[in-house]
């Protein structure tokens, strides 16, 4: 039953405006936007600045959004002069610091839209932390 427990109280953080739920978890999210995707392509990025506002390590364990059917955290990376991505399992947060996701580092990868998403959209997407500190975070879909 542990884990229905849990899963409950997931909800209501989720469904307490973000404002309050951001101010009372001591992590906020800023410039959060999903970049637009070319036609024909069911695969999108999502990016942000997360700043840990504590004076713990928060990590950042998973994403999930109405909007696609597949979110994961990935990181890009530069190894023996070849780009690829990596799952990242989790990204931990260090005590007052910023950590940015952004193009050529750390990205939300989106999969499968459940309808195409263009320019001038908003895409909302849930950020799960351990301990149980959920944000959701509206993304502003850009060029
Ligand atoms: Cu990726």
């Amino acid at each position: 039953m542990r884990w229905r427990h849990t899963g409950f109280a997931c909800l209501i953080l989720a469904l307490a405006p973000i404002a309050a739920a951001t101010e009372e978890a001591g992590v906020s999210v800023r410039d959060a936007w999903v970049r637009e995707a070319p036609p024909g392509v069911s695969m999108m990025a999502g990016y942000m600045v997360l700043q840990n506002k504590t004076s713990r390590p928060q990590v950042l364990v998973a994403a999930r959004s109405p909007g696609f059917e597949t979110v994961m955290i990935h990181r890009t990376i530069a190894k023996e002069g070849m780009t690829g991505m990596e799952h990242a399992p989790q990204v931990e947060l260090l005590p007052k610091a910023s950590l940015v996701f952004a193009p050529g580092g750390y990205h939300l990868m989106l999969l499968n839209p459940k309808r195409t998403l263009h320019a001038g959209d908003r895409v909302d997407i849930t950020l799960e932390f351990r301990g149980g500190l959920v944000l959701a975070v509206a993304y502003a879909v850009r060029k």
